[in-house]
C-alpha cells in the first residue's frame, strides 16, 4: 500500500522536535526571549545524523545561563545534544547566537554536508580569544565540530574583526561547503575583501571566505571585477548550496 506523503513543513517539525532535547533527554524548556524552544528549518547534515538548531531554551545543556538564543547541535546517533555557539571555555557566548534581529527565521546558521563544521552568525564578543569584538555588530563563526574550536568567519585580511560597518554586520544567510573549506556569506563589513575596500560601507554584499587560505573574496562585483561604488544590496538566497 502506498504511504501518504508527509508534507515538507511538518517533515521538519518532527527533526526539530525530536534533535530539541537534552542529552539526558529532558524536553526543551520555553526559553526567557521571543524566539522558544526552537526556530524552525533546523540545518542537517547529509547523512542526516547531526541537526542544527537555534533555541533559547536553558536546559538543553548543562551550563547554558546566559539567557540568549544559541546554536545547537543533536547527534542522532549518539543523542548527544552540543552547544555550538560556544565560548573556548565551552560556557556560552554573552549573546544572541543562530539568527541575531532574525526572530523566528532561519537567517543565519548551516551545517557542512560531511557534518564537521557549522556556521552560525552572533552578537557574542567571547567566542575566540585573544581577539577584541568591537563592532557591536554580529559576525559569523564557523565551529568545527570535531576540534571543538571557533574561527572567525566574517575576518579582515589581516584576521581580526572588523569595524567597517555601523548597521548590520551579519546580516542573513549563510551557507558552507561539503568539505567545510568554503562559507559563503552576506555581511555590510566593507573591508573583508583580500584586495580591495568597499565604498559602500553599510550595504551588504555576499562574500566567500576560504578558510584554508584564509582569504575572502567580495562576490558582487562589477562586470570588469571591480569593487563598484553603488549600492549593492544583495543577498543570498534561501536553499542555495556550494558544492565544490
Ligand atoms: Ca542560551
Ligand atoms: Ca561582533
Ligand atoms: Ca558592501
Amino acid at each position: 500500500m502506498r504511504q501518504p506523503i508527509e508534507p515538507l513543513e511538518s517533515r521538519r517539525l518532527l527533526t526539530v522536535t525530536l534533535a530539541s532535547q537534552s542529552t539526558a533527554g529532558a524536553t526543551a524548556d520555553a526559553g526567557a526571549g521571543s524566539i522558544g524552544a526552537t526556530v524552525m528549518n533546523p540545518a542537517v547534515s547529509d547523512d542526516g545524523r547531526f541537526v542544527v538548531f537555534v533555541s533559547e531554551s536553558a536546559n538543553l545543556v548543562g551550563n547554558d545561563g546566559n539567557g540568549f538564543a544559541d546554536v545547537f547541535v543533536r547527534d542522532r546517533t549518539t543523542n548527544e545534544t552540543s552547544l555550538v555557539s560556544a565560548a573556548p571555555d565551552g560556557s556560552p557566548g554573552n549573546g544572541v547566537s543562530g539568527n541575531p534581529g532574525g526572530g523566528n527565521a532561519r537567517t543565519g546558521y548551516a551545517i557542512s554536508g560531511n557534518g564537521r563544521y557549522v556556521v552560525f552568525a552572533s552578537e557574542a564578543t567571547n567566542l575566540i580569544d585573544g581577539q577584541a569584538d568591537a563592532n557591536n555588530l554580529p559576525d559569523y563563526f564557523v565551529r568545527d565540530l570535531q576540534n571543538n574550536t571557533t574561527a572567525l568567519v566574517t575576518a579582515t585580511p589581516a584576521g581580526g574583526y572588523s569595524i567597517a560597518s555601523t548597521v548590520g554586520g551579519a546580516t542573513g544567510l549563510a551557507t558552507v561547503s561539503d568539505d567545510g573549506r568554503f562559507i559563503a556569506f552576506t555581511s555590510t563589513y566593507s573591508d573583508l575583501d583580500q584586495d580591495a575596500n568597499d565604498p559602500d560601507d553599510n550595504a551588504a554584499d555576499v562574500f566567500v571566505r576560504d578558510m584554508t587560505a584564509g582569504t575572502t573574496r567580495q562576490l558582487t562585483r562589477t562586470f570588469d571585477g571591480e569593487i563598484g561604488t553603488g549600492t549593492d544590496n544583495h543577498a543570498l538566497s534561501a536553499g542555495i548550496r556550494m558544492s565544490w
